[in-house]
């Protein structure tokens, strides 16, 4: 068998809302959800999904500011929106087939009319159309832009997903594999909430609290689409440490939470309830067979 090179690459999913971003996203990487942290924060933007095949990585990111209106967050919006796109390799702009195109695409294209990279037309939701007013549909938006090709699916159904997929692809260029495949689990989040915790701990309690810090993420509750409520314990090895963790009267913890909060809220996306406690686990550290249970992996 030939070595195939591998092709990998950050894609963004634009388009107005309830064109089927999500549903899009979810079939192709379905189970394989994974957020990570890090290139949340290179790119400004929510890492959606990462699909890793033998020979292949997209990273797909959404970029919150294209259909946001015209005020003053929205111009900053738009200028995280700009940066983003210029890290990225191509961009997925979806329609939907059973709207007619709307000043929120006007708006988008309009976005999209200085960007270098690749852009394909995704015309979702064909099971909802007859084949024939499909040419009515994309004749809309095809001389909008320079599409490098228009791609008729059903997201909801997985029609033609494929040869998007593969297009995309090979469109991508040959390059690493960003993320390792096996930080994609049930709970891919578990890992970067964990760090995004300790981070906060580091922050607010500088060299006061040294390495000896360890965050286990208890649970992880999805409650319905747009509440999640987590647990996490601080470890740590003495008492002394657990006192400056709380701080007086539970300020410091207070702090670390809301700040905490506050980036897994925006690397989720979702609203979070975060409800932290602060253990003495005496000489954790000298314990090597505890270290991968408390998320201490580095
Ligand atoms: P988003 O706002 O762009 O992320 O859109 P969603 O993925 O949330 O989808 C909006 C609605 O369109 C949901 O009710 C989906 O079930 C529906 N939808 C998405 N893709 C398709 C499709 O291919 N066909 C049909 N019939 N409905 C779809
Ligand atoms: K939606
Ligand atoms: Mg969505």
């Amino acid at each position: 068998m030939e070595n195939k090179e591998f092709h990998s690459g950050f894609v963004a999913l634009i388009g107005r809302p309830n064109v089927g971003k999500s549903t899009l996203l979810n079939y192709i990487v379905g189970q394989k959800v994974a957020i990570m942290s890090n290139v949340a924060q290179t790119t400004r933007n929510k890492i959606q999904g990462i699909y890793t095949t033998d020979d292949a990585q997209i990273v797909f990111i959404d970029t919150p500011g294209v259909h946001k209106p015209r005020t003053k967050l929205g111009d900053f919006m738009e200028r995280s929106t700009m940066s983003a796109l210029a890290e990225i390799d191509a961009v997925l702009y979806v329609v939907a087939a059973d709207e007619k195109r709307g000043p929120g695409d006007d708006y988008i294209i309009n976005h999209l009319k200085d960007v270098k990279q690749p852009i394909y037309l995704v015309v979702n939701k064909i099971d909802t159309v007859h084949p024939n007013e499909l040419p009515t549909i994309v004749g809309q938006y095809k001389d909008a832009l320079p599409f490098k090709d228009i791609v008729p699916v059903s997201a909801l159904q997985g029609n033609n997903i494929n040869t998007l997929m593969n297009e995309l692809v090979q469109e991508l260029p040959v390059g690493p594999q960003y993320y390792p495949s096996d930080q994609i689990s049930d709970h891919p989040e578990r890992f970067v909430i964990a760090e995004m915790i300790r981070e906060k701990v580091f922050q607010l309690t500088r060299e006061e609290v040294p390495h000896s810090v360890a965050i286990d993420v208890t649970s992880i509750k999805r409650e319905d689409n747009e509440t999640v409520h987590i647990n996490a314990n601080i470890i740590v090895e003495r008492p002394g440490q657990k006192g400056i963790i709380i701080g007086k009267k539970g300020q410091m913890l207070k702090k670390i939470g809301q700040m905490a909060r506050r980036d897994i809220e925006h690397l989720l996306g979702d609203h979070v309830y975060l409800q932290l406690w602060v253990k003495v686990v005496p000489g954790w550290r000298d314990k090597s067979a505890m270290l991968k249970d408390y998320g201490y992996r580095k």
